[in-house]
């Protein structure tokens, strides 16, 4: 190891002191944290400096799904020395608080990881792209099903739409935080500064071409992330092709993802935190499993019909409903058909 490489303690990484304890190792072993995944090959940072690192075999061979690997943002346990390829060895991951997963988009129903050990997720947008609330729903449901507070951010706020967009959606959801920044110019990009600090690890998403990895350098203080220019369609080049976590000189760490093209559900635990003026009936309607579609007594048919809930709402809530409900079926079926292949081996 360059002996002139920068280190990061814990709480530089974003370990949270005042919830628990950091655990401690004998001297073999040292624990960092994941900033970089790619195609099974990791970048660590931790108390021994920036390395690279590759999982231990066991690890490896006890993996059963996408959920057992590393993701960015994970503490893992590594071995100190280095193998003759420069890299450590990844061990053991620590116990996870929180997980965000996205269905993977492929066709088989298996997860992805988006990042791990996150506090809070924020949700970016802009007024030069249109305003897709079925996204946004999307987005917050995973934040809710995650254990990861959202807060939407508006970013460009030089550009005109900004103020109504923001009031929208404080409007919409009053009880989540929405914050209006500026990449470019000014000092308002520091109003983000308001979620990050010690201890806290806050991921940005959304759309590319949003701004996220301008924010990012802003809060880093220097152009370190690539940032794209935004066609004339609206969207942005990808240029942010990986994950990556950084750790902010004021407090507190920050991971930058690419855009995604598309956002699908994994968990729907937290679908109602999302829709609460549509679950206040879902439990009064006379059917348990009901589908609010045609059935009879439904308390959600009834409420739309009175107009106290809006149709585009309660045709989002059913159509993610169903793709959850999907989204088991697949799984079952995939998780049967997998056992059967282990089975029919010789
Ligand atoms: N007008 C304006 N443009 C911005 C702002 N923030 C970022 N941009 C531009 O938006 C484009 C996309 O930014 P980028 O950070 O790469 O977006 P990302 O895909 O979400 O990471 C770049 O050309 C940025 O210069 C802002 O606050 N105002
Ligand atoms: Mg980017």
């Amino acid at each position: 190891m360059d002996d002139l490489s920068p280190v990061w303690s814990a709480i530089e990484l974003g370990w949270n002191f005042s919830q628990k304890k950091f655990p401690e190792m004998d001297s073999d072993y040292s624990i960092s944290r994941v900033s970089v995944e790619h195609r099974g090959a990791y970048e660590i940072m931790g108390e021994t400096g920036q390395r690279e690192a590759a999982l231990d075999t066991r690890l490896r061979d006890s993996a059963t799904t996408q959920l057992d690997y590393p993701a960015v943002g994970d503490w893992v346990i590594h071995s100190k020395n280095a193998q003759h390829d420069r890299r450590v060895l990844i061990t053991e991951i620590l116990q996870r608080d929180s997980i965000i997963i996205r269905r993977a988009p492929k066709q088989e129903p298996i997860p992805q990881v988006v990042a791990t050990n996150v506090d809070i997720l924020g949700i970016v947008t802009s007024a030069d792209q249109p305003l897709d609330e079925r996204r946004l729903e999307r987005y917050l449901v995973t934040a809710f099903s995650s254990r990861v507070v959202p807060v939407v951010i508006v970013n460009k706020s030089d550009l005109k739409g900004t103020v109504e967009r923001a009031d929208y959606f404080r409007t919409q959801y009053p009880k989540i935080q929405v914050l209006e920044t500026c990449g470019i110019h000014g000092s308002e990009a520091l109003g983000i500064q308001e979620i990050t600090g010690d201890g806290l690890t806050v991921a940005l998403t959304g759309s590319s071409g949003v701004g996220k990895s301008t924010l990012v350098n802003r809060l880093l203080g220097e152009d370190i992330v690539r940032t794209g220019e935004v066609r004339a369609d609206g969207t942005g080049r990808h240029t942010t092709v990986r994950r990556q976590m950084f750790v902010l000189d004021a407090g507190g760490v920050v991971i930058d993802t690419p855009g995604l093209r598309e956002l699908q559900l994994w968990g729907g635990s937290g679908l109602n935190l999302v829709f609460p003026e549509i679950s206040e009936f879902v439990d009064l309607c006379r059917f348990s499993d009901c589908s609010h579609n045609e059935e009879p007594e439904c308390a959600v048919l009834e409420a739309l019909s009175s107009g106290q809930i809006s149709e585009p709402r309660v045709n989002a809530y059913r159509d993610l409903s169903h793709d959850l409900k999907e989204l088991r079926t697949q799984i079952e079926i995939y998780e049967r058909s997998k056992r059967h292949r282990r089975d029919a081996r010789p």
